[in-house]
């Protein structure tokens, strides 16, 4: 039996194990939105700006696993997207992105809501595509998961004209791919695992940087267990934060330009460096030429184009980390590092780095601190990007495996509402918090109609500061403390709440925080925080740019009180 293009969208989505699309409807989509009630098993969820849309599954990708699909009208609907499908590139995630096009008589006539998708995300996806005919396209959506899931992830654009969704053809759905030209190498070469092992074992101050490439393969149990054999400290990069328990022993938190200093010290140090699942970015790295200068670098990843790129690098390893360890870990020889253990423990003494100064007023580490405490953890934490993005880092003691979702690579303002929405349709079990910027918030507010609309029970903390606080920040330590476009006048949170239709409280005293907390928690359903905090409160550690990963500003030593880990 034939079926149209529509409909073979949805059976080969179905075929995929999708359950969800979070989309945006319009003219070239009518077609498939008119077929979509047939395919009940494929859950819609209406946002309410394209960009919500990609990165709700961008986010749903990094909690579950599994591919996320957005969908989006041609032109401006597609446009909207942009934003989106580059964080999902930037940050290694498999979003699957369909964008309606104009009529295939259209194309390339400058037709109404006509853009050239294709090529405007070129740069920023793994593969697209123009789908000219109904017969292809159950092989193009079957490429089109393989391609973002496999290997390293990333997104993968369909573009369809409104005529190929209602072309018919007979639909068979290909069992397997057939790409010769895209074939990752998942098992590391045995000589290279050899020759990092024997680094390994030889190593009198090593270190592991993990990074998100470890959460994506799984490796969890891998990483320990090298980890805990070869009594190695563990940092991460931000994104890598879950990939190993942050109360364990040998985590030494986290590096870069706000992380802890004691790890910026442990690898400026190191005799060895393992970088697994990462990429050396240079909020990673710091100034490059002084990165790691004493250490032998044994990088493993599945992406070839990553070797080489940043840093130099003494034992490449290309493969699926889950894989590669596997082989690596056999070859260790079980031993400890007393003498560096102890340098690290007098680093960490002096440089305590994740604390709290005493203040009067409401400080946003407390928030987060509290959310910590009242949670005990157990909850996944969904940012947007600037200051409270790394309070929410720092502050949160992050032991469940991929727990944090941020917006590591591209840094994008406005992921925390549609990320937080992604997050609870992918892990609905799972509490899920929202720790929001007042400015990014305001970049994705609408989407606070599409929480309600499916009474998703996200929990939302805005660190209200009243500025784009990490530009402040900046400008106040490197531009003379000339706040230029950065005092932000806001909207009264707690009433767009109450218009939107969810309920919310205001707290600007540090005894009230807790309670504000709990109640949102005991609440069923979605629930908003306004938390008004001290304007001018800075990140620390920073390291300036331009600058070394040692040679971070901390905070000001009399400041200094109750040293937490
Ligand atoms: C879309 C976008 N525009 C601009 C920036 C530059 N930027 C980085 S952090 C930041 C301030 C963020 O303000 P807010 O959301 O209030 O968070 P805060 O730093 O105050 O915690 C800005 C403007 C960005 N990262 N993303
Ligand atoms: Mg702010």
């Amino acid at each position: 039996m034939k079926k149209t293009g529509a409909q073979i969208l949805c059976e080969s989505l179905v075929k995929e194990g999708v359950e969800v699309i979070f989309g945006f409807p319009g003219g070239a989509l009518l077609p498939f939105y008119d077929t979509l009630p047939q395919y009940p098993q494929l859950r819609h969820i209406l946002v309410r700006h394209e960009q919500g849309a990609a990165h709700a599954a961008d986010s749903y990708a990094r909690v579950t696993g599994k591919a996320g699909v957005c969908l989006a009208t041609s032109g401006p609907g597609a446009t909207n997207l942009v934003t989106g499908i580059a964080n999902a590139c930037l940050d290694s995630s498999p979003v699957v992105a369909i964008t309606g096009q104009v009529a295939t008589p259209f194309v390339g006539k400058d037709a109404f809501q006509e853009v050239d998708i294709t090529g405007i995300t070129l740069p920023i996806t793994k593969h697209n595509h123009l789908v000219l005919d109904v017969k292809e396209l159950a092989r193009v959506v079957k490429e089109a998961f393989h391609i973002a899931q496999a290997g390293r992830p990333g997104p993968v654009l369909i573009d369809i004209p409104r005529d190929v969704f209602q072309q018919e053809t007979q639909f068979v759905y290909p069992d397997k791919v057939d790409l010769p030209g895209y074939k990752p190498t998942l098992f590391g070469h045995p000589t290279q695992i050899k020759k990092a092992a024997e680094l390994i074992n030889g190593a009198e101050r090593p270190v592991i940087i993990a990074g998100r490439g470890v959460i994506i393969s799984r490796a969890f149990a891998e990483i320990r267990e090298l980890a805990e054999s070869a009594q190695i400290p563990m940092i991460t990069t931000l994104l890598g934060i879950g990939c190993f328990p942050e109360t364990h022993v040998l985590s030494f938190g986290w590096l870069g330009m706000h992380g802890m200093t004691y790890a910026n010290k442990a690898i400026d140090e190191s005799d060895v460096l393992v970088a697994i699942g990462m990429r050396f970015d240079d909020r990673a790295t710091g100034v490059v030429s002084s990165f790691a200068p004493r250490a032998r670098i044994i990088h493993i990843d599945i992406d070839p184009a990553e070797i080489g790129k940043n840093v130099r690098v003494d034992v490449p390893i290309v493969g699926d980390i889950k894989n590669v360890l596997e082989v690596l870990n056999q070859q260790i020889v079980p031993r400890d590092h007393i003498d560096w253990f102890n340098q690290l423990d007098q680093w960490r003494r002096e440089h305590p780095a994740i604390e709290i100064r005493e203040s009067e007023g409401l400080l946003p580490q407390y928030v987060v601190r509290q959310i910590y405490e009242v949670t005990r953890g157990d909850a996944i934490i969904v940012t947007g990007v600037g200051q409270h993005q790394m309070w929410a880092a720092q502050f949160f003691f992050y032991d469940k495996p991929n727990c944090l979702v941020s917006s590591g690579g591209l840094g994008t303002m406005g992921f925390e509402l549609p990320g937080a929405v992604g997050a609870k349709v992918g892990r609905p079990d799972e509490t899920v918090w929202c720790i929001a910027g007042d400015g990014g918030f305001q970049m994705t507010i609408q989407e606070l109609a599409t929480i309600v609309q499916e009474n998703l029970a996200i929990k939302i903390a805005i660190i209200n500061n009243g500025y784009l606080g990490m530009v402040r920040q900046w400008q106040e330590l490197f531009y003379g403390r000339r706040y230029v476009a950065t005092p932000l006048y806001g909207p009264d949170f707690v009433k767009i709440a109450e218009a939107y239709g969810l309920p919310s409280l205001r707290v600007r005293d540090k005894r009230e925080v807790t309670s504000a907390i709990e109640k949102a928690m005991e609440h069923q359903g979605p629930f908003l925080i306004d938390f008004v905090v001290e304007p001018e409160e800075n990140v620390f550690p920073i390291v300036p740019p331009g600058a070394a990963l040692v040679e971070a500003m901390e905070l000001p030593k009399p400041e200094r009180v109750s040293p937490s880990v």
